[in-house]
């Protein structure tokens, strides 16, 4: 596990420095609405503790990994996609297209999803 400062622009977030739209929060993960929607339901689910991708976790974040993608379908639900179907997608380093360096799970829906991601 890889844990630095929580100085993204996620960090600023969960501080409260400058406002998201969030549709979920728990002690452990933080769910709003990406500023730059992909799809219809465009969520981001973030863990309050900083992990730099999913590349920087380790066997210790098992639990809070499984929690993440609870949550993503939590959300999928609430919002409304659960039966119609959707993404999650975590960008992992510079060929993966992680453009914020705070683990984080895209849920993505309300739409038809291409495939394979360009
Ligand atoms: P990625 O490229 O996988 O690292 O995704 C980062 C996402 O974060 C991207 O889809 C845009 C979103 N994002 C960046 N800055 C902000 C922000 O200030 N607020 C919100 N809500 N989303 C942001």
């Amino acid at each position: 596990m890889t844990e630095t400062r929580n100085d993204t622009v996620f960090g600023m977030i969960l501080r409260g420095e400058i406002p998201a739209d969030i549709v979920y929060e728990d002690e452990l993960a933080v769910g709003f609405r990406d500023i730059d929607p992909q799809a219809e339901v465009h969520v981001l689910i973030i863990p309050r503790r900083r992990i730099n991708s999913l590349g920087h976790a380790g066997q210790e974040d098992r639990d809070l990994l499984g929690h993440l993608l609870n949550v993503c379908a939590q959300v999928a639900a609430q919002e409304g996609i659960a039966e119609s179907g959707y993404r999650v997608v975590t960008n992992i380093g510079r060929d993966g297209g992680q453009s914020v360096d705070h683990l984080h799970f895209h849920v993505l829906g309300g739409r038809s999803l291409s495939w394979p991601p360009g």
